[in-house]
C-alpha cells in the first residue's frame, strides 16, 4: 500500500512529497523525529512519543509550530486515512528553510513531516535465531555534545557504527559511551538477563530513553523479574544468560553472539521469549 504523507498542512503522494534543499534538516541534520508503531489501527503509546518529541525539540531550541493536542489529532487522522491496520509512523520536525549559514534564526518556520508506512527491520528467522553482533569502535555522542536523549536527525555516529557491523558481516552493533560503558545498539536499547534479573543502562547516562525500553521495564516488573538500571560493561553482556534489544521498529529481538562469544545457550532465551509474548499482548491491547 502507498504511504500516506503530510507536510506542513497538506497531504501528498510519494512522488510529490518533497522538501527544499535549503531546509536545515537536510543541510545540517537540524531537526528531531519520532518512530511510532500502529497495532490493529491503534497508535502505540502516542503520548509518550509526543512527550519525547517535544522534549527533543526543547533540547534542540526548536519550537514545534503545533500544540501536542493538534499533533496527536493529526497523527490519528493520517493513520485512519492510510487505511493501514499495522503501520510505522515517522514524524519529523525540521528547523525549516533558511540560507546556507547554520544560524537557526535565519529559518522562518520549522517544518512538520508525517509519514505513515510500514517497516520490517529483521527477517523473521532473526527473531527465532537471534542476532549476531559486535562492539563498534564508534562510540555514541557524548551526553554534553549532542545528547543521545535528543532524538535528532543527526544519526551519523550510529550509521558509522552500523557500517562497521555491515563490513564485518554481523547483524547489529553494540555502541559504547566515551567511558567504555555499554550504551545502545544502532537504533535499539540493550538488556542483559542474569539469574532472572534484567539489567539495562540508565537513561540519564546518555542514551535514548526508548519507549519500548520503558514498556519492557513495566512488563518485567509485572512478571516479577528483577530490574536494575545500572552501568554495564561488555563483560556483563558476554557472561549474561540472555541479551536482547528493544525498539519501536525491532520490537524485542534476542542477541545470541557478541564479539565471537556465544551468549547463553546460543538461542533467544526464555525471558526474552516471555517478554516478547507479553509485549505483543500489550501492543495489541493498546495501552
Ligand atoms: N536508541 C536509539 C539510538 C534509537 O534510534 C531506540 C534506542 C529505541 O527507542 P524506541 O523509543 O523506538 O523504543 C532507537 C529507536 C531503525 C530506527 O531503523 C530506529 C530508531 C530510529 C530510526 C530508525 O532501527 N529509533
Amino acid at each position: 500500500m502507498a504511504p500516506t504523507i503530510w507536510i506542513d498542512g497538506q497531504y501528498y503522494d510519494k512522488a510529490n512529497a518533497k522538501v527544499s534543499v535549503f531546509d536545515h534538516g537536510l543541510l545540517y541534520g537540524d531537526g528531531v523525529f519520532e518512530g511510532i508503531r500502529v497495532y490493529d489501527r491503534r497508535v502505540f503509546r502516542l503520548d509518550k512519543h509526543l512527550d519525547r518529541l517535544y522534549h527533543s525539540a526543547k533540547g534542540a531550541w526548536l519550537e514545534i509550530p503545533m500544540t501536542k493536542a493538534e499533533l496527536r489529532r493529526l497523527v490519528e487522522e493520517a493513520v485512519a486515512k492510510s487505511g493501514l491496520v499495522d503501520a510505522y509512523i515517522r514524524l519529523l520536525v525540521t528547523r525549516g528553510v533558511g540560507d546556507l549559514g547554520l544560524d537557526p534564526r535565519k529559518c522562518v518556520r520549522p517544518s512538520i513531516i508525517l509519514i505513515v508506512d510500514s517497516i520490517v527491520l529483521w527477517p523473521a528467522d532473526r527473531y527465532e535465531k537471534g542476532l549476531t553482533c559486535l562492539t563498534a569502535a564508534t562510540p555514541i555522542n557524548h551526553r554534553e555534545s549532542l545528547s543521545p536523549r535528543i532524538k535528532s536527525l543527526n544519526y551519523l555516529s550510529h550509521i558509522l557504527a552500523k557500517v562497521e557491523g555491515i563490513a564485518a558481516g554481523v547483524d547489529e552493533v553494540i555502541m559504547l559511551d566515551i567511558s567504555g560503558y555499554v550504551a545502545e545498539a544502532s537504533g535499539m536499547n540493550v538488556f542483559a538477563v542474569t539469574n532472572g534479573t534484567l539489567k539495562t543502562p540508565p537513561a540519564y547516562a546518555g542514551i535514548l530513553r526508548g519507549v519500548t525500553r520503558d514498556a519492557v521495564i513495566e512488563l518485567a516488573r509485572e512478571a516479577t523479574y528483577g530490574i536494575e538500571e545500572v552501568p554495564l560493561n561488555r563483560y556483563d553482556l558476554y557472561t549474561a544468560d540472555e541479551v536482547f534489544f528493544t525498539g519501536t521498529a525491532a520490537e524485542i529481538v534476542g542477541v545470541t553472539k557478541l564479539d565471537a562469544r556465544v551468549i547463553g545457550a546460543g538461542v533467544p532465551g526464555p525471558v526474552t521469549k516471555q517478554l516478547s509474548k507479553r509485549f505483543k499482548a500489550l501492543a495489541t491491547r493498546g495501552d
